[in-house]
């Protein structure tokens, strides 16, 4: 589409990310010749002393190549982090980070701001003591070292893992400000590993009585998972890599597996476990938590695909906009069960939808970009934005989703999110049937 002959809108980012906006905007104004034609055309930038005086780095000697050995982000960039919640657990070790999915691009997560979780604090473990165990039934149990495990045949995917605990805190009313918070415990990777079928085949597993696997954590939460066997054999992966480089010590490293379309949960990190069993473990990661508490009192156990959701990361909740005009809403869709087929976006609270542009590629379990322009005449909005994955599965309202579930449930919160949009500009969580 032609943008309207509007000046683009501006967006000032959520307080806590607001020292980095005020100095990008100095940052990028300071561009130099390259912009020197390119800017010119609009009546702000005419006048304006950031492109009419040459600045400093124009005109000296840059720095030298490895002022840091291993880069970091521009020193204007630092607001941009994971962050706690505070007051979510007891003690310390039983940590969330949340990613800041409002100043992410794209689809693949930087490892810096990946989210994090912990159920009883995390290690760096070294990865020559660290040993992978397969045994139950199987013809031959074996350890594995890290050495060994790397000689394998590898291969590379990028699946998206999702905390089934996001979006927890939102069941019965509004309680956090941000997309952080609503929806951070959201990350997407190419992970590198054998295939957890290779393994199971080098043991002589015996996929036929030995419907389930256990994954075992080696810190001390104790962190058990069944997996069904077909799933063991389908996708999941023994993995140590993450974007390219070894995993970070706080998601898994030296290894972790990687269960695509699954609940974090399963995702077991610090791997050094993995068992062949005839039926599931019943642990209490699986028992006690992660259940769904439906409307009739009872649990609902084993919920472990993260069915299809979706949410609008800009603008959202707790950012502002300072200008009427066009502005391109983006954000983000995934689905445990496959692709996302289309992305519809609204800006009057589900009355009327538009359908978002997908960025390619469109990966299975994994996330997916939409776009969609708005021109935003100034009066209130509400933004959602609702997903719709292969299988035909359509991203439920909060309204859809409490008629199942009920308002007491904790965990696989899918609905979608709304973004109201004040006169005055100021973007905030709401929620609307
Ligand atoms: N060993 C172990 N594995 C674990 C956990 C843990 O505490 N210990 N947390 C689980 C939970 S609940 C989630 S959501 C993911 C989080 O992975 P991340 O920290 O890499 O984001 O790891 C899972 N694997
Ligand atoms: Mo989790």
């Amino acid at each position: 589409m032609a943008l309207p002959p509007v000046r683009s809108g501006r967006i000032l980012p959520a307080a806590e990310d607001r020292r980095g906006f005020l100095k990008r905007t100095l940052a990028l104004a300071g561009g130099g010749a390259a912009l020197a034609t390119g800017v010119a055309n609009t009546a702000r930038a005419q006048g304006d002393p950031a492109i009419l005086t040459l600045p400093a780095h124009s005109k000296g000697l840059g720095q030298p190549v490895a002022a840091r050995a291993y880069g970091l982000p521009s020193e204007h960039e630092k607001n941009l982090q994971r962050r706690e919640s505070p007051g979510l657990t007891r003690v310390s070790q039983a940590s969330v980070a949340f990613a800041p999915l409002q100043g992410m691009f794209g689809t693949i997560t930087p490892n810096g701001l990946h989210f994090e979780r912990h159920h009883q604090g995390w290690w760096d473990i070294d990865p020559r003591q660290h040993r992978l165990m397969l045994m139950g039934l199987v013809r031959g149990p074996k350890v594995y070292t890290m050495d060994d495990l790397m000689r394998l045949p590898s291969v590379s995917r990028i699946h998206f893992i999702e905390c089934g605990a996001n979006t927890g805190m939102e069941w019965s009313n509004v309680a956090v400000p941000s997309v952080q918070y609503t929806h951070g415990m959201l990350s997407c990777c190419e992970f590198t590993g054998v295939r957890l079928s290779t393994l199971l085949e080098h043991c002589g597993a015996d996929t036929k009585k030995g419907r389930y696997v256990l994954a075992e954590g080696a810190d001390g939460s104790g962190l058990t998972r069944t997996i069904a066997m077909e799933r063991a054999l389908d996708d999941v992966i023994v993995a140590w890599g993450m974007n390219g480089e070894m995993l970070r010590p706080e998601n898994g490293y030296p290894l972790r597996l990687v269960v695509p379309g699954v609940q974090g949960v399963s995702w077991v990190k610090w791997l050094r476990r993995i068992e062949v069993g005839d039926q599931p473990w019943y642990t209490r990661e699986e028992t006690l938590h992660y259940v769904d508490l439906m409307p009739d009192g009872r649990h609902r156990q084993f919920t472990s695909v993260q069915e299809c959701k979706s949410v609008i990361t800009s603008p959202s909740g707790g950012q502002a906009l300072l200008d009427r005009g066009h502005y391109n809403v983006t954000g983000l869709a995934w689905s445990g069960r496959g692709r996302i087929k289309r992305v519809d976006v609204s800006f009057d609270g589900g009355r009327n939808w538009q359908t978002a542009r997908l960025e390619t590629p469109v990966l299975t379990k994994a996330l997916t970009r939409f776009n969609i322009d708005w021109v935003w005449d100034g009066s209130p909005a509400l933004l959602q934005s609702r997903a719709i994955d292969d299988s035909g599965y359509v991203q439920p309202s909060n309204a859809q989703l409490r008629a199942v579930r009920g308002a007491r449930s904790i965990y696989h919160n899918n609905s979608i999110q709304s973004w109201l949009v004040a006169a005055n500009g100021e973007v905030r969580n709401v929620q609307v049937g």
